[in-house]
């Protein structure tokens, strides 16, 4: 078995009633960055996403569709595969709560609770979101001015009262709570960590994890007129991917409990209250870390089917390029905080980052080793105080970014690669090594030679957010394979002196408005 430390990440599992939608795309992007730069920087690496497919709002959509839930998935799942490939994600499962090994998983699950008394049969009075899949207490839940009752996240409720079986959740509260404290890195953002301990604070009341009123679930173990909660069977699906209820296998060994779920803010209290308390109930341990990121706002408006602003993640990926995409989204919106996207600010990154900063400083100190000295990197001479800063600034940018990496600040990571960048413009500009040509041509190769280094170094870093134009930056110094991880970084993998390049071309296109 591997030496290398596991990190197990996920997603959430989207509900396929619909197409995906940014929303979807910017969790899985994210995700993917977090999963591409641990494995680079050497750890063995389990990245899970998939399609939640079970409950009420499945059922009611396909049924207004005229569709048999099954029909329904048939027809989206295939869309958010299709995500999967289009974003270029590095998922090593996608998992599906239809699929058989999650059925009997989360009858395990619900077995294990049930032997350990916490399961019991009661009748549930009280509200339901449809459009959350959420029970709600009636103090959660308010009147709208045209007399509609609409729960915390400003869904409309209806009242829910039939026969139940019921989740000792009010068991778990001081443990919760202890766990809270004891694990301060346990929910992210700090904001998201507040709210959650304040409701669990305010007093927890046992949840309703069974419907007898359809049946588009999973059988209650011994009580098939029940179909589980969909949150109960969504929540297991990051132990059915690793082989639950073999608690033996060699994934569920290796890689519980997950490093990071990563989910939206309107789905942490499933996450940070109900999901330890069944995995205490049934003998398994808690997830190490909750990250509940922002919402994504078309020009600051809420993504709405009513409001015609649903943006198709698709169409953004062909119109800008899926690592132009990944980019924008990732170095625009701090990490946990909600973010707003327009055509001005996709291009302004585009162009100005990408095209400008990045690219150009890879063109123009390439195109002057292709032409002045034959595409053989030149041999450095002495260096002099500017080039050791800016040696030095590069070969800090692992550490900076290992930093802001272990609290999923993926926007302070870019910002520390992008700072380089930027210092490495500056110093380009400043040496002007093509006025050396002709007075030191030996100076110029030492500039040349330490913008290549940058350069080297950048593209290293930029591969978890940009896979293809970052391996296509490598190539243009032909960075061996073996040396594109992050221990390539530094010192030690210093751009040798008389390695070939190839003849520079162009990574990051501008974005070039179309004719009108
Ligand atoms: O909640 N911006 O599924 P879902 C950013 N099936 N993120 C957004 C977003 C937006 N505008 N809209 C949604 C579910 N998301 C459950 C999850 S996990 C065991 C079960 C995020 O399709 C949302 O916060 O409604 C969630 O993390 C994910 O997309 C799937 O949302």
């Amino acid at each position: 078995m591997s030496q290398k430390l596991p990190f197990y990440i996920t997603t959430a599992i989207a509900y396929p009633n619909g197409v995906p939608h940014m929303g979807h795309a910017y969790e899985a992007i994210a995700t993917d960055c977090i999963a591409r730069f641990k494995r680079l920087d050497g750890y063995d690496v389990r990245f899970l996403t998939g399609t939640d497919e079970h409950g009420i709002k499945m059922l009611q959509t396909a049924q207004k569709a005229g569709l048999t839930p099954r029909e329904l998935l048939a027809r989206n799942v295939p869309r958010f595969q299709a995500m999967v490939e289009a974003f270029n994600l590095s998922n090593d499962d996608f998992i599906r709560t239809t699929e058989e090994r999650h059925h009997r998983s989360s009858q395990a699950i619900w077995e294990r609770m049930a032997a350990n008394g916490d399961i019991y049969k009661s009748t549930y009075a009280g509200w339901y979101s449809v459009r959350d899949e959420a029970y709600y207490a009636e103090e959660e839940t308010s009147l709208s001015a045209d007399g509609v009752r609409l729960g915390p996240q400003g869904t409309p409720v209806e009242w829910v009262e039939e026969e139940s079986y019921f989740f000792r959740l009010s068991a778990y509260q001081d443990r919760l709570l202890a766990y809270y404290r004891d694990n301060p890195g346990f929910i992210m953002p700090e904001a998201r960590r507040n709210e959650v301990v304040s409701f669990v604070a305010g007093g927890l009341q046992d949840l309703s994890i069974s419907r007898t009123t359809f049946d588009w679930g999973i059988p209650v173990p011994g009580d098939p007129k029940h179909i589980m909660y969909v949150w109960v069977d969504a929540l297991t699906n990051y132990i059915t991917a690793l082989g639950y209820p073999d608690t033996q296998a060699d994934l569920f060994k290796r890689y519980w409990p997950a490093d990071v779920h990563v989910i939206g803010k309107d789905i942490i209290r499933f996450h940070a209250v109900y999901w330890p308390a069944f995995l205490w109930s049934a003998g398994l341990t808690a997830p190490k870390r909750v990250f509940g990121h922002g919402f994504l706002f078309n020009r600051g408006e809420k993504m709405s089917k009513s409001v015609g602003n649903v943006i198709d993640p698709f169409d953004l990926a062909a119109t800008y390029g899926v690592d132009a995409i990944r980019y924008f989204f990732l170095r625009e919106v701090s990490f946990g905080q909600d973010g707003s996207y327009s055509h001005e600010a996709i291009v302004n990154r585009m162009n100005a980052d990408l095209a400008n900063d990045l690219g150009n400083l890879a063109q123009r100190s390439l195109s002057m080793v292709a032409k002045n000295l034959d595409g053989a990197v030149p041999e450095p001479g002495p260096l002099s105080a500017e080039d050791e800063a800016m040696l030095q600034l590069a070969d800090g940018m692992l550490e900076k970014a290992r930093e802001a990496m272990e609290t999923q600040a993926i926007h302070l990571y870019l910002n520390a690669v992008w700072h380089v960048v930027a210092e490495a413009n500056r110093y380009f500009a400043a040496q002007a090594p093509w006025a050396l040509r002709k007075t030191d041509p030996a100076r110029m190769a030492t500039v040349l030679w330490v913008t290549a280094e940058v350069v080297r170094q950048v593209g290293i870093l930029a591969q978890p957010v940009m896979p293809k134009s970052a391996a296509a930056l490598l190539d243009l110094v032909a960075a061996p394979e073996a040396e594109r991880s992050f221990a390539a970084l530094g010192p030690a993998g210093r751009l040798p002196a008389r390695r070939i390049l190839p003849a520079p071309v162009g990574v990051f296109p501008r974005y070039v408005e179309p004719e009108a």
